[in-house]
Parts: C-alpha cells; sequence; structure tokens
C-alpha cells in the first residue's frame, strides 16, 4: 500500500514542492485548501492535471481551514494518514503585525488542532506529524550561528505565535508519545515564492525594470541579513525528518547569510546591471553604474535602450519598515547533516539566478498574454 500523506497548506510554495516531492516518491498525497473566490492553484495546477487527465489519483484537495477543529479532525479520520506535513499559515512576518489574533489563531492554535486530532481519532501510533517551525523563533539572535539549542526571542506576532506551535509539538511529543517534530527552517525561496518576499519582490521586479514594465523597486530595511536556501532542498529535509526512528527537532538552514542591499546588487549583476549605493537609511538611493550591453541582451532579449548609467533604480521606502526587526539569522544544520545526512544541494547564486530568469519569462509571458496570447503550462511544471 503507498503511504498516504496530508499536507495543509498545499497551495504555498513549500506545499507544492512537498506535493511533488512525495508522489515522486510513491505517496498517496492529500492538500488542505482554503475557499478561495478565485483559482490559486497555479503552483500545483500540474498535479490536479494529472488527476484528470492520466486518471491517476495520487492528488487529492480537501477544503478546510486551520480555524476550523472540525474540518480537521473530520479530514484526519477520513485520510488516516501516516504522515501529516502542517505547512498553513499566515507567513508574513509584516502582515502579523497587522493581523495579530488570525495569526495567532492560524499558525499557533492551529498546530495544536492537527496534534488534539490525531490524539482524539486515536492515531498516536500511526500518524506522524511535521511541524513548519522556522528560524523566526530566534528573532534578536542570542548566538551566532543559530543552532537547536540557541535560545529563542521572537519578534513578531508570527513568531510568537510559531511559537507557541513549536513547545505545543514538543508537547505533545512527552505527553502522548507521538511522533511530532519541528524543522526549525530558515529562508527558503523559488520561482513561486509569494510575490510580496523579499527575494521575490526583487526578481520580479528587476525582470519587469529589465522589460520597461516598472521604473523603481522600493524597499525596507536594506541591512536586514537571511540565511537564505531553496525550497526545493528544504522539502526534502521535511520528508528526511520524519523518516528518521526517533522524532526530533533539527535546524535546516545554508550557513551562509546576505544582506538584502547585496542580494539587490546580485540580482541586478546577473542581467548585467552594475549598480551601486549611496545615502543612508532612508535616503539611500540603488544606481546604475554601468550596463555590459551582452549580458543584458542574452539575459533578457532585447536592448537596455530605456535604461542609462545614473539613473536611480532602487529607493527606500518605511512603509515596509516593521516594529521591530531580526537584524541577523544564519543558520548551523550540523545536526541534519550529521543524523539526517541532509546537505542542501542549491546556492544562493543558484537560486537568485533562476528566480529572476524565471521572472523575466513570467512577465514576457503576462504581458503576451494581455496581447491575446495562451497560458500553456503552469509555472512549476515549466521548471521541473
Ligand atoms: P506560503 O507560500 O505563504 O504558504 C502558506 C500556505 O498556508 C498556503 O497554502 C495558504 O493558503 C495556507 N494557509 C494560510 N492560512 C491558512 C488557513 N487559515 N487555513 C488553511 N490554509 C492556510 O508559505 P511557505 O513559504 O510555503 O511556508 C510553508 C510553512 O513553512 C509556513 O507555515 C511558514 O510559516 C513556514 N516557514 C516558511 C519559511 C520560508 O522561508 N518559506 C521558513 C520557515 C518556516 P492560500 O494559498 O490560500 O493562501
Ligand atoms: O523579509 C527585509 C525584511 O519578508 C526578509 C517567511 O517565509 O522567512 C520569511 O520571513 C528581510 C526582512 O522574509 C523588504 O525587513 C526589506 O528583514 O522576505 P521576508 P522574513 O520576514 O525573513 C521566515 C523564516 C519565515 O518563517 C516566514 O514565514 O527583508 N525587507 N525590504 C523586506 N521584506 C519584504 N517582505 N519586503 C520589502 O520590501
Amino acid at each position: 500500500m503507498p503511504k498516504v500523506a496530508f499536507i495543509t497548506g498545499v497551495t504555498g510554495q513549500d506545499g507544492a514542492y512537498l506535493a511533488e516531492f512525495l508522489i515522486e516518491k510513491g505517496y498517496t498525497v492529500w492538500g488542505l485548501k482554503r475557499r478561495t473566490s478565485l483559482f490559486n492553484t497555479d503552483r500545483i495546477d500540474h498535479l490536479i492535471k494529472d488527476e484528470h487527465e492520466v486518471g491517476d489519483r495520487r492528488f487529492h484537495f480537501l477544503y478546510g481551514d486551520m480555524t476550523d477543529s472540525t474540518t480537521i479532525i473530520r479530514t484526519i479520520q477520513q485520510i488516516q494518514p501516516d504522515e501529516i506535513y502542517n505547512l498553513a499559515a499566515m507567513s508574513h512576518v509584516k502582515v502579523s503585525f497587522d493581523i495579530p489574533e488570525y495569526t495567532a489563531n492560524a499558525d499557533g492554535i492551529g498546530a495544536l488542532r492537527i496534534l488534539e486530532a490525531v490524539r482524539l481519532l486515536g492515531l498516536t501510533e500511526k500518524t506522524k506529524i511535521y511541524q513548519a517551525s522556522t528560524s523566526e523563533l530566534y528573532g534578536k539572535a542570542q548566538e551566532v550561528p543559530q543552532n537547536e539549542k540557541t535560545p529563542f526571542y521572537p519578534r513578531s506576532p508570527y513568531a510568537v505565535a510559531k511559537l507557541y506551535a513549536y513547545w505545543i509539538t514538543m508537547h505533545y511529543r512527552e505527553a502522548y508519545n507521538i511522533f511530532a517534530c519541528n524543522g526549525i527552517l530558515f529562508n527558503h525561496e523559488s520561482p513561486v515564492r509569494g510575490e510580496t518576499f523579499v527575494t521575490r519582490k526583487i526578481t520580479r521586479a528587476v525582470a519587469r525594470i529589465s522589460l520597461g514594465l516598472q521604473k523603481k523597486l522600493y524597499l525596507g530595511n536594506l541591512n536586514a541579513k537571511r540565511d537564505w536556501g531553496h525550497a526545493k532542498d528544504y522539502v526534502e529535509a521535511m520528508y528526511l525528518i520524519l523518516q528518521q526512528d526517533e522524532p526530533d527537532d533539527y535546524v535546516i538552514a545554508t550557513g551562509v547569510t546576505t544582506e538584502v542591499r547585496e542580494f539587490v546588487r546580485k540580482v541586478f549583476a546577473e542581467i548585467g546591471i552594475k549598480l551601486g549605493f549611496t545615502g543612508s537609511n532612508e535616503q539611500e538611493e540603488g544606481v546604475i553604474a554601468s550596463i555590459n550591453n551582452d549580458i543584458f541582451e542574452g539575459k533578457v532579449g532585447a536592448k537596455p535602450d530605456h535604461l542609462r548609467a545614473g539613473q536611480v533604480v532602487v529607493e527606500v521606502d518605511p512603509k515596509y519598515y516593521r516594529p521591530t526587526e531580526v537584524d541577523l539569522l544564519i543558520g548551523d544544520s550540523t545536526k541534519a547533516k550529521t543524523k539526517l545526512g541532509w546537505i542542501p544541494k542549491y546556492t544562493l547564486d543558484d537560486i537568485m539566478k533562476e528566480m529572476v530568469e524565471s521572472d523575466i519569462d513570467l512577465m514576457k509571458r503576462e504581458e503576451c498574454l494581455k496581447n491575446g496570447g495562451f497560458k500553456i503550462v503552469s509555472r512549476l511544471e515549466e521548471k521541473r
């Protein structure tokens, strides 16, 4: 019998990569999906298509919400999963300052609802649970780099909600002997990263600027440093965490940290634009120093006639600042390397290159659609 996995947050970045990964491993995958007034299955359209057109029924949806206990209990009762990956969350740190109560409910109590359903349904011996914990738990980092023993100091309603989820997961493991694990994942990105997270916001904007569709990119804190990996590497770690003999918690990170400002510079450089930064704080600007026409034309497929040296293409807008910031994250994943044999395959340069190339294609396709073209395949399918 194929193993059965239940993924909450299946329409998100990680849910999509994980569903694809588990299906390739032979699992039957059930995904929890919120009802939305518009289609939001772009990232998993290729899996849905499999079900209908190839007659392969290894991927299924169920409607539900992390704030709705009854549906979660009914769903888990129906599926009887071998593994649950609890990825659903209001995952945007800045937005969590605007909707703190909802964030606590979905991200914090949501994790409890999953654990409690497994306990109530008598599945504690059968079902393993992965909880999507986060490097945001370290917040005002008490140690550099951060590992499984580093004390937490959350700095946002998101991180505080995730702190509850972290501890309740550990508590259910100790109190009820449930195979429940925390993956403390540092930032991970991809071409299907949500558009308002900083890496994707940058690669989209650089693509649009290169095509003459946008003039400037407005950002918040350029000094923040993050340990950025690739979502594909990180979903493999989630899977490995649940394949161990004993439940445990693991830090998943690359061990390399990069400033937001440096990420911006690298993405522009990828399309042949050398960027310099002048000024400081809110007056800081990113200015084109020079353009390599050959690289630009090779990457963008057009001439940079609308761009010139001296042009300001990046500005700071304080509206993107957060009431409290997480300044520096860098993870030490020695435990994952040693116990899980997990080693990331992608470097930041690989990720950045893949993202900006994908966004240039996407922007061209969107323009083409506006002019009467046809959408052919989903974005993730193209990247496989
Ligand atoms: P994401 O792209 O924002 O996806 C979040 C998913 O959760 C989406 O499918 C979303 O549905 C769903 N969701 C949100 N609220 C829900 C609710 N109330 N009920 C049911 N579903 C709900 O996030 P991600 O980057 O894939 O991250 C996956 C998980 O890992 C999240 O828990 C996140 O907090 C955590 N995490 C992420 C990172 C990272 O760098 N990516 C690092 C550490 C931890 P819609 O599509 O309908 O919005
Ligand atoms: O911000 C700075 C911002 O929103 C990264 C989530 O997946 O990873 C993610 O949380 C940094 C911050 O990610 C802008 O202030 C500057 O310092 O891409 P982000 P995040 O807050 O690190 C963790 C591990 C998670 O668990 C979360 O779910 O970039 N920054 N200017 C900006 N950030 C955004 N979004 N937009 C800007 O304009």
